[in-house]
């Protein structure tokens, strides 16, 4: 996926025990002093760790290979070698970290509950020094064991975006403008279909404590599933979202069937996707006429959906847009107590199969991004 951190290939090891040493204690006056090699200390282990401002894979693209450090050798007098510092690596929230051969999963960020770090690789033990050696029988071992090897593991890293909702729609629908009017992030918005090509996040603030995070991905078009337009792999990254937020363009002349075809569309790439509550914003409503089929499409889903708010909005003009927001925010938090209640009942049927897996954590692992932080990185302000 073209300039979109979200997989990164990687080489991991794990540090090399220190040596143990073969050292004699040689003093004036103590003859036969004995053995005194000390052991090689610990290699470093390989960990990662959730870093709540990271939001991208970028920073560990750039860099191949990661590796802890080498125990130090042991000396003589006794000495241990020095453990050899660990290597941490630092991952966004919702990372999945597979073989890179078997791609059999060996950690997941976004299921695991509260844990924030993982120690993947220990690193080799350290070689005991020759005291450990002395016996009865040989007073003065000349033998000593040599550190322990690290591990070496390639790695694939994945990042499904995290965000609390999804903007869905056909090209063109105003999800971008969307995006720009509400959010810190600035997409390009131009008037022709599949501008966007990489999905965008944006943080909409919502009080001192809180913000919701919106993932704005390309535009989905009739067959997307099966491979029409740019496809349906963008919807991977709505898959964790609590909400979704369906955009239509009722300038267009498809606006009466866009929200089936949308339907269909996510329903052909997953039944998980439909049973995320949604709203529906009938977008475009200062073009002329548009207002009235705005209020058509309202009554047409109405109809079958009693429970789906539609709203009419002009992301140009604004109408509309305070509603929608107090309406987005009204969703994620109701989803958010939903998937902690939700959490709740499955650590009490502890290993229940059917544990939600959208659960409490889920929502633990919602970042709380600081705007005066420079570490945050953004996904659409990454070129
Ligand atoms: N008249 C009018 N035009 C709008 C409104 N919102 C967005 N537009 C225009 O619609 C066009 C498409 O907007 P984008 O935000 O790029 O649409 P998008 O859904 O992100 O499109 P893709 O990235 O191609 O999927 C741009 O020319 C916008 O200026 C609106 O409320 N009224
Ligand atoms: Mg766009």
């Amino acid at each position: 996926m073209i300039g979109f951190a979200d997989e990164a290939t990687i080489e991991v090891r794990s540090g090399n025990g220190g040596n143990g040493c073969v050292a004699f204690r040689r003093e004036k006056y103590i003859p036969h002093g004995g053995p005194n090699g000390g052991d090689g200390g610990k290699g470093g282990d390989i960990i990662f760790a959730v870093k709540r401002n990271l939001r991208t894979l970028a920073n560990i693209r750039h860099k191949h290979c990661f590796k802890a450090r080498n125990g130090g050798d042991g000396q003589g007098w006794n000495r241990y070698g020095a453990d050899g510092e660990d290597c941490v690596i630092p991952v966004p929230p919702g990372t999945t970290i597979r073989d890179a051969e078997t791609e059999e999963i060996i950690y997941d960020f976004s299921t695991a509950k509260g844990d924030e770090s993982f120690t993947f690789l220990k690193g080799g033990n350290g070689g005991w020094g020759n005291v450990h050696f002395k016996s009865s029988t040989n007073q003065a071992p000349k033998q000593a064991n040599p550190g322990q090897k690290g591990e070496t593991r390639f790695l694939k890293l994945e990042l499904s975006i995290m965000a609390d909702a999804g903007l869905v729609g056909f090209p063109n629908a105003g999800k971008s403008s969307l995006l720009t009017y509400f959010t810190n992030a600035r997409p390009k918005i131009a008037p022709y279909p599949f501008t966007t090509i990489i999905p965008n996040l944006g943080v909409l603030r919502v009080d001192d404590e809180s913000d919701i995070i919106i993932a704005d991905i390309p535009g989905i078009i009739e067959g997307a599933s099966e491979g029409l337009g740019l496809g349906d792999t963008f919807l991977k990254h709505i898959t964790r979202t609590a909400c979704l937020i369906f955009m239509i363009d009722c300038s267009d002349e498809n606006y009466l069937t866009a929200y089936d075809t949308l339907c269909n569309e996510l329903r052909n790439y997953s039944d998980n996707l439909m049973e995320k509550p949604r709203i529906v914003l009938c977008n475009k409503i200062d073009v002329e006429g548009a207002f009235d089929r705005a209020v058509e499409v309202q009554n047409k889903i109405r109809a079958a959906e009693p429970d789906t708010v539609v709203i009419p909005v002009s992301v140009h003009t604004g109408r509309g847009m305070k509603d929608a927001q107090h309406q987005i925010m009204e969703l994620v938090s109701k989803q958010e107590k939903r998937d902690m209640a939700s959490g709740a009942a499955a650590d009490a049927v502890e290993n229940s199969e059917n544990a939600n897996q959208f659960g409490s954590s889920f929502m633990d692992s919602r970042a709380y991004i600081d705007d005066d932080d420079d570490n945050v990185q953004y996904p659409g302000s990454e070129q």
